[in-house]
This record gives C-alpha cells, structure tokens and sequence, in this order.
C-alpha cells in the first residue's frame, strides 16, 4: 500500500484531520494536518535522496570498474566545486526549512492556549486518573469537541508518557514536576468507541493497563456526561449500593483483585471478609509475619474491620498483604465514603456477584440508568 497523497490536500484546506496510511494512523486534531506533512515531507525527501545516492553509486560502480589489464587511472579529476557547493548548500536549505517549520509548529503545540479547557492527569501504576473542573473523575478521557483541551499532568510514581497517536501528541509525565500537554479535535466520536490513548513509557508489570480511550463528545452530551459523572453515586439509595455501585467500582480494582481466588498483583477477595472478621482458621497475616486481628478490634489500630478495609483503600501499603508488594494505587480523592461502602457491601456480599465477571446475580429491580467508566 502507498502512503496516500491525500494528506497533501488536508494540509492545504486547513482542515483538522488526516486520513491513515501505511505510516500513520487517521489523524483527528487540529495538529494533525501539520504534522503529517512534516513527516510525508521528511519521508519522501529520504526517499529522493536514497534513489539518487544508490543510483549513482550503482551506475558509477559498473560504468567506473577496471576492466581486465587495465591500468588505475591517475589523472582524475580531484575537484568539482560547483559539484561540492551544492550538495553542501542544497541539504542546508532544506534542513533550514524542515527547522523553521518543526520548531514553529513544536512551539504551537508545546504552548496551551489561555482559553483552554483543564483537565487534571494523575498517571499512577497502572491507571490514568483524569480529573475535570467539577471534580469529577473518570479512567478514560472524555473531552468536548472543538475546543482546545490542555492536560495538566504529574505521576505518583514513576515516569509515564501520555500518547494519543490520532491527535499526533505525546508527553512525558514525570514524578515531582508537571507537563503540559494541550489539542483540539473537531471530529465527535462515535458513543463507546473512542480513540486510543497508551502509556508509551514502560513503568512495569501493569503498563498495558494504562492503555485507554479518549472520547471526544459534542459540547451538550460532555455537560451532560460530566453532570452525571459527578452525581452517578449519589442518585443510588443506600441499600442498594452494593449491588448497584460495587460492581461498578469493582471494575477498577479487577485488574489486581479477582473474586474468585487467583492470586493477581494484589490478594483475591474471596473470603476477605472472613478473614478481616477474624473468623475461626481463617484470620489473614501480613508481610512481616504479623496476623490481622493484632491490628483489627477494639482499642487496636482498627477498631473495625471496615476501618481497616477503608484504610486499604485510601492508604494501600500501610499494612502489607502476606504475598504482595506495595504496589496499590491510593484512591485518596477518587472513592468518596458512599463509594468505598459500596465496595465494602460488596465484599460482604461476595457470595451473591459472579466470581468471574463481578455481575450481581440476584434479581435487582429496574435499574435508574448510571454509568461510569
Ligand atoms: C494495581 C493493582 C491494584 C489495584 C488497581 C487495586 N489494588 Fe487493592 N491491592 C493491591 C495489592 C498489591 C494489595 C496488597 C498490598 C497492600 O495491602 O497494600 C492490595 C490490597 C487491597 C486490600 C487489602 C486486602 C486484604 O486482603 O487485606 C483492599 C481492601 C484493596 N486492595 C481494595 C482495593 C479496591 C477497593 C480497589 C479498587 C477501587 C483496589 N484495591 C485496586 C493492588 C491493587
Ligand atoms: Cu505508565
């Protein structure tokens, strides 16, 4: 397949997409269009290039070869500098134009606009946490269509780089500093399909996790998105919230935890509840030997065992599963106390969810429609 010609045209109309080739994926920002003709550009002057170096290094190579009894010739000639200058002068000028172009266009997309939209990125092992101007909260990206977007980013850990391939942008987040990274993308897309958005910094064992979506939605349906993003838990009554926000929750902790017993990167919840209530043989132990019910109980670190449930999730590492690293995301600012019931119902429920899916398995009424992703 020929990387297609089109880019050429989109280039020129200004518009903000490019359509995919060979090289590179369909582009949907207002970048785009630049940054594909850099690239074409810079590509096919290899190309041109390549095809006049080798040509000319073949021809002259069979034209040029000593022929059988023939003597070296001596008398070639050593200089040519009309020859010389120009294959100096005219790879400058096109190293100048590709700077000019690259370091204008490399300032465009470095600088937010002042108008931006905000959205704050926490990068963690192994989840984005995306936090919008309401407060709201979401793992995949969600932003509104033809506006400019700037993602204020920092890590809680390690070094991760944030890559949307379709908008041509990709940034660095460092721990102890913040990136800036901004787009605009004109072009809606269509309800759960979304574009990709990948760490593309290796940060270890969970690093496909942080592979996500962006969905860019059109002004009215973001609103109305965010409102429900920010209200999802508080519309569902207090005796349903294990079954109607747990599975919901669980979703981001599945990952790591199973319900059915496999050990992942963190311990199954299979019997967590028996073993943080201290039940007959079944009390849990932690790394450095110690059992549950030394901090668990009346006049000891937890007083209950939601305390300590609550505290695993808030502060994870303060108390080391036997078995597993620290390697818990906290999710201090993205689980509210309504939201962390609903997971502690859930575990008191195990038996009632589906040990492979989290789906609740008992007749629910009618849900009211919520969604979180
Ligand atoms: C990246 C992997 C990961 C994710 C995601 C994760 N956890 Fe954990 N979790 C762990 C590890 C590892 C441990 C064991 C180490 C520790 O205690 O900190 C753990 C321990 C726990 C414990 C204590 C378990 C016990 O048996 O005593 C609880 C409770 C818990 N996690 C809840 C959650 C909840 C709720 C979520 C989702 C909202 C979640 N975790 C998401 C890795 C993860
Ligand atoms: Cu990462």
């Amino acid at each position: 397949m020929l990387p297609s010609f089109q880019f050429i045209s989109a280039a020129l109309a200004a518009d903000a997409s490019t359509p995919g080739s060979v090289w590179m994926p369909p582009g949907a920002s207002t970048f785009a269009a630049n940054v594909d003709l850099m690239f074409y550009w810079i590509n096919y002057i290899c190309y041109f290039f390549f095809a006049v170096v080798t040509g000319a290094m073949v021809y002259f190579v069979v034209k040029y070869r000593v022929h059988k009894g023939q003597a070296f010739r001596s008398d070639a000639p050593l200089h040519h500098l009309a020859l010389e200058s120009s294959w100096g002068v005219v790879p400058l000028l096109i190293v100048i134009v590709i700077f000019y172009v690259g370091f204008r266009d490399y300032m465009h997309i470095s600088t937010p606009p002042k108008n931006a939209y905000i959205i704050k990125v926490t990068a963690q092992k192994w989840a984005w946490s995306f936090q919008y101007p309401t407060g709201a909260t979401s793992d995949d990206l969600y932003v509104p269509v033809g506006r400019p977007v700037q993602l204020t980013m920092r890590s809680n850990d390690v070094l991760h780089s944030l890559f949307i391939p379709d908008f041509r942008v990709k940034k660095d987040v460092v721990p102890g500093r913040y990136t800036y990274l901004w787009f605009q993308s004109d072009e809606v897309t269509q309800s759960g399909q979304g574009r990709h958005l990948f760490c593309t910094e290796y940060c270890g064992t969970g690093h496909s996790n942080m592979n996500r979506k962006v969905h860019v939605l059109a002004e009215p349906e973001f609103d109305a998105w965010l409102t429900e993003q920010g209200q999802w838990l508080d519309k569902i009554p207090e005796e349903e919230l294990f079954f109607r926000a747990g599975p919901k929750i669980y979703a981001r902790c599945q990952q790591c935890h199973s319900l059915d017993g496999t050990k992942g990167i963190g311990p199954s919840w299979k019997g967590i509840w028996e073993r943080t209530h201290g039940g007959e043989g079944s009390d849990g132990k932690f790394a450095d030997g110690s059992s549950y019910s030394s901090v668990i109980g009346a006049g000891k670190k937890f007083a209950t065992p939601e305390d300590y449930l609550r505290n695993s999730i808030l502060v994870p590492g303060s108390e080391l599963v036997f078995g597993f690293g620290n390697a818990m995301p906290t999710f201090k600012g993205q689980l509210n106390d309504k939201a962390i019931d609903a997971v502690i119902g859930m575990m008191q429920h195990l038996n009632e969810f589906d040990p492979k899916t989290g789906k609740y398995l008992k007749e629910a009424p009618a849900a009211p429609k919520v969604s979180m992703k």
